[in-house]
């Protein structure tokens, strides 16, 4: 039976991961209340939903985690290097259990609407299981990822076999044991899958429209001596995340280093050359050996050899050149779409039972009754598994009937892609705030670096609002449309606009072509965000 509920509450929160769980902490820290309203039947967001065999975080565990709680630091024990999806999950419940936080929120409820009501300065949230919330202020902490995006391929509902879709996956978890199946996707989801379902199945057919950049992850156990001592320099560690120019990943040694590039550009370099400096990031394993060189998400001639130096990578790993060749990607700068961090990805193609089709010379016509058929052939399969991505960063928002002052609709507003003011606030859209929301550092950071900051960043506000007794805030229309400029001008001075990526909303049919997120680095973001609070709040109204 669904517990009572706080129908009149000061701040209403749609989502209980990360972002809703640090946000109620720190409400209830300052006395405010709070009901949060979860889709899923427990905590954890992304970590809810995306179990598919092989899920884990691409950020290293002990910069992966929350900074606001020395004892929680100390306490939990990370035991890999790259977390598991269920230790994240498991995380995530012990945060929530900890701080005590599952009373204020109400799980299985859907919200479908938030509703401005301008004349009590309040906002008016509803479920589609009935649930109706009054608040001074809505968060939407809804994440960047959590929307599904399947496949428009014709007679999907035909397949007479169970189909998986990576990021809804059957808690239960799947046995591929003597099936034979299919997958389409080879993003990080479809990456990180692939290995572990190829070990487990009779026979795996990997439909791939677009190869993807991946390096190894290097995952290992880590060993609980180094982790002690890690932990001596917590404070320091989370600074260098927090304030560096590595937006919140790091490469993590005991002691914490400020790592800069090791050179400005490998413009001009020989291969071998560039081999030599990327080699020691490669053998360590992890996203951040894109940051090597200082330029290669802004100097096309570095981009490339570094690119390059991935590809040979590739066809040293895989045995049929031909296999090779076709999982080098060549039609994006490496970077501009999320790279992924695997674990015995391209070796996965070395195995006998495993067949790579690529779709983009032989395009998917359509699903059938046992199968898949493209323009030239049909292939068999007992079990389909789509790992076809999110609606992202939009998607949450998108599908929710959002209105602000005069009855402003949030979908109309960013029907030529989204505006905000620093990620944080939309003008019209009074006493409302996104975490991580688009025109902020968000995916392209450490999410959970981001969200303490945006969360922080919140709290303060409302708490500056309660001191002053203002009832009501919002972003200017101006300060709004200059923060647009300065995020798009960001972006255009780095290659990111040149994939067809979802960061550009490039992998949903209609969605404007913008790229989302604020590319300039969590430390000087975090710096404006300081510096517009010291300034007054500039660019915010307060009633
Ligand atoms: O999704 P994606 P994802 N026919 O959009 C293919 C985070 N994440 O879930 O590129 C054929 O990257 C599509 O092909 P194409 C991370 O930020 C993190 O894998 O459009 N193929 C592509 O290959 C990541 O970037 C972690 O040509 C179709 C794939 O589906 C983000 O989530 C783990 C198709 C979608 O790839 C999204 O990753 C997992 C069609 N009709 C996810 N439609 C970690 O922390 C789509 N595709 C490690």
């Amino acid at each position: 039976m669904q517990k009572a509920y706080n129908t009149e509450v000061d701040v209403v929160i749609v989502g209980a991961g990360f972002a809703g769980l640090y946000l109620l902490y720190r409400l209830r820290q300052l006395g405010m209340s709070a009901q949060v309203l979860e889709m899923g039947d427990s905590v954890g967001g992304t970590w809810y939903w995306n179990r598919y065999p092989g899920a884990r975080c691409d950020a290293e565990s002990l910069a992966y985690s929350f900074s606001f709680s020395p004892e929680l630091e100390q306490q939990w024990q990370w035991s890999e290097r790259y977390a598991t999806q269920p230790e994240i999950l498991a995380y995530a419940e012990h945060v929530a259990d900890h701080f005590d936080l599952r009373r204020d929120i109400a799980f299985g409820q859907k919200v479908t609407s938030a509703l401005f009501d301008q004349g009590h300065n309040e906002w008016h949230v509803l479920t589609e299981q009935g649930m109706e919330v009054r608040a001074r202020y809505c968060v939407m902490a809804t994440g960047c990822l959590s929307v599904p995006q399947l496949p428009d391929i014709p007679g999907l509902s035909d397949f007479r076999g169970p189909t998986y879709q990576a990021s809804l996956w059957p808690p239960e978890g799947v046995d591929f044991t003597g099936q034979r199946v299919g997958i389409i996707g080879t993003g990080s989801s479809g990456i990180q899958a692939i290995p572990r379902i190829a070990e487990q199945a009779r026979h795996l057919t990997v439909f791939q429209r677009t190869p993807n950049f991946s390096v190894p992850a290097v995952n290992k156990p880590l060993d609980q001596n180094w982790v002690e001592q890690f932990k001596h320099h917590y404070r320091e560690h989370r600074k260098f995340h927090k304030l560096g120019l590595s937006s919140g990943f790091g490469d993590l040694d005991i002691e914490p280093i400020e790592r800069t590039p090791v050179a400005e550009t490998a413009e001009g370099m020989s291969a071998e050359q560039v081999a030599q400096i990327l080699d020691p990031y490669w053998e360590r394993g992890g996203a951040f050996f894109l940051s090597a060189f200082a330029d290669t998400m802004m100097n096309p001639a570095t981009n490339a050899l570094v690119a390059e130096y991935v590809r040979n990578k590739i066809r040293a790993t895989v045995k049929d050149p031909a296999v090779a060749e076709k999982l080098c990607p060549s039609n994006h700068p490496i970077g501009t779409k999320r790279i992924c961090v695997d674990t015995g990805y391209y070796e996965t193609y070395n195995r006998d039972n495993v067949t790579l089709v690529d779709v983009a010379d032989d395009p998917i016509e359509a699903i059938t009754a046992n199968g898949l058929r493209t323009g030239t052939e049909h292939y068999e399969f007992d079990v389909l598994v789509l790992a076809t991505g999110f609606d992202a960063m939009t998607g949450a928002l998108g599908r929710m009937d959002v209105r602000g002052e005069d009855g402003q609709s949030l979908k109309d507003k960013w029907a030529a892609g989204p505006r905000s003011y620093l990620g944080l606030s939309i003008a019209g859209f009074p006493n409302f705030f996104t975490v991580t929301g688009p025109g902020s550092p968000s995916v392209l950071s450490n999410m959970m670096v981001s969200i303490e900051q945006h969360v922080d960043w919140i709290v303060d506000c409302m708490q500056h609002m309660r001191n002053s007794g203002y009832q009501r805030v919002e972003a200017q229309p101006s300060a709004e449309s200059q923060w647009v400029d300065h995020v798009n001008e960001v972006a255009s001075a780095t290659l990111f606009p040149q994939a067809g990526s979802w960061y550009m909303g490039a992998n949903v049919e209609g969605k404007p072509r913008v790229f989302m997120p604020y590319a300039a680095g969590v430390g000087p973001y975090r710096e404006v965000c300081d510096e517009v609070v010291a300034d007054g709040y500039r660019g915010f109204d307060f009633m």
